[in-house]
Parts: C-alpha cells; sequence; structure tokens
C-alpha cells in the first residue's frame, strides 16, 4: 500500500498536470492540509520529494512553485517521445507537417550504414505535451520498415515498428545547442533565436540492425536532459 505522502505527491502531481503553470504558487500547507486531511508533517514530506523531483520549487518565505524546465526532463531510459510524456504525467500528441518516401542523402546512408539513395520513409512531426508544443522532428526509417500509408497522425512511432517486427532495442545519441530557425520557431511558439537542444538519434534493434536516423529539436526552456553518470567502466 502506498504511504499517504505517496498519495499526497501524486495528487499534487496530477493538479499540477491538469491546472497550475511553471512558476505558480501550489496551495499552501495550510491548504494542502486541510483538503487531504493528513498531517502538515505528511504534507512537508509530499512536497519535499516532488521537490526533489524538480516539479516544484521553494522560494523561501513565499511559497512552494511548479518549476519549468525540469517539467520534461528525461532518463537515459531508451523510450518513445510518448512513453516520456506518459511517464511524467503528460498526454503527447503529434502534428503530422509532411511525410514522404526519399532516396537517402549521403548524410541519412551514412548513419543508418545504408547504401545512398535507398530509399527511406520521412516524418516531420511536431509533438506536444498537453497540446502545448515541446519538438520538431524529422525522422528517416529506411526502406520497406514502415508503411506511411498506414501512418496517422495519432501513431506512435515505435508502437507502429515494433507491431511490424522492428522494434527499437538501442540508440546512439548526440545531443547539441541549436539557434532556432524562423520555422522552428513558428511551429514551438517561441521568438526565432530561442536556444533549443538538438538531439539526433540512431536507433537499432536487438540484432544490431538500423531502424531510424532521427533529429529532434526540443525547446530548452521546456525539456531537459538528465543523465546518472558512474566511474564504473
Ligand atoms: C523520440 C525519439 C525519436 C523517435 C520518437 C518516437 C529522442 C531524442 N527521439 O522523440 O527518435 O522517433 O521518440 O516517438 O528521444 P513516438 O513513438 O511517440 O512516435
Amino acid at each position: 500500500m502506498a504511504y499517504k505522502y505517496e498519495t499526497v505527491a501524486a495528487d499534487i502531481r496530477a493538479m499540477v498536470a491538469s491546472s497550475l503553470s511553471p512558476h505558480q504558487a501550489i496551495p499552501s500547507e495550510r491548504e494542502l492540509e486541510a483538503t487531504h486531511g493528513v498531517s502538515r508533517l505528511t504534507i512537508r514530506h509530499a512536497i519535499a520529494t516532488l521537490i526533489d523531483e524538480g516539479l516544484l520549487y521553494n522560494v523561501h518565505g513565499s511559497g512552494t512553485f511548479v518549476g519549468s524546465p525540469t517539467l520534461f526532463s528525461k532518463t537515459p531510459k531508451l523510450t518513445s517521445f510518448t512513453e516520456d510524456m506518459k511517464s511524467r504525467g503528460h498526454e503527447a500528441s503529434s502534428r503530422l507537417l509532411t511525410m514522404s518516401r526519399e532516396p537517402a542523402s549521403t548524410e541519412t546512408a551514412h548513419a543508418l550504414g545504408i547504401p545512398a539513395g535507398t530509399e527511406c520513409a520521412r516524418l516531420r512531426r511536431l509533438r506536444l505535451a498537453d497540446g502545448e508544443p515541446i519538438a520538431v522532428e524529422d525522422v528517416r526509417v529506411p526502406g520497406p520498415l514502415l508503411d506511411i500509408e498506414e501512418f496517422t497522425s495519432t501513431s506512435s512511432l515505435y508502437e507502429v515498428l515494433a507491431d511490424a517486427g522492428h522494434e527499437v532495442y538501442r540508440a546512439e545519441q548526440e545531443i547539441k545547442a541549436i539557434a532556432l530557425d524562423e520555422e522552428a520557431a513558428h511551429l514551438l511558439r517561441v521568438p526565432l533565436g530561442t536556444p533549443a537542444l538538438g538531439v539526433s538519434r540512431v536507433s537499432s534493434d536487438r540484432r544490431g540492425r538500423s531502424i531510424e536516423y532521427a533529429f529532434t529539436l526540443y525547446r530548452a526552456d521546456r525539456y531537459t536532459f538528465q543523465l546518472a553518470v558512474t566511474r564504473e567502466a
């Protein structure tokens, strides 16, 4: 059974996801105590847990507020955008920008380890969390692995690929800072030149076969990457 503070923490998490914006104050300890019918100590324990997670932050003497960038932080676990958002209590959705079949450029061919000119499926999507634009994504999938006729704006690419027997197992990623161009800034609804995190990902299946070459541009004000590092080899 969950501890009382975990239940309170889950309630606050849900409240933040459904009705509070970054930097908005959460209800006071006294109000939370009254609405939950638990002790002040339990409320403090729940809030401390959420501060540790990065969901909330405290300003001494003013109260507790909803954090901004860490709201969309990410663990090293390999996830799809849909899974990533879901695990943080947000609903993922997409807007399909373009969908086509085109020959692999030298860069794509090199990344995927296929001959240049091989036909690939290409998807460009705007990715949203609770209706707010978070990322613009450009993905290439080699050869016949993806049937674009069947792909819709509500599809999860990783689910569709897994259903077709191409389960993503491992990925190599590179992250770099990028200033958004006009199109991306417009799509993400931020001012031109706003910094973004550009993530290139080459994913493969258990047998080491390349499945996708993706480039995702995340709004740096709404998305942070978290990595655990260790001295062990
Ligand atoms: C993530 C992946 C992207 C993948 C997409 C599939 C990163 C940096 N990129 O955005 O490579 O194509 O998820 O998401 O994590 P979907 O299954 O929700 O369509």
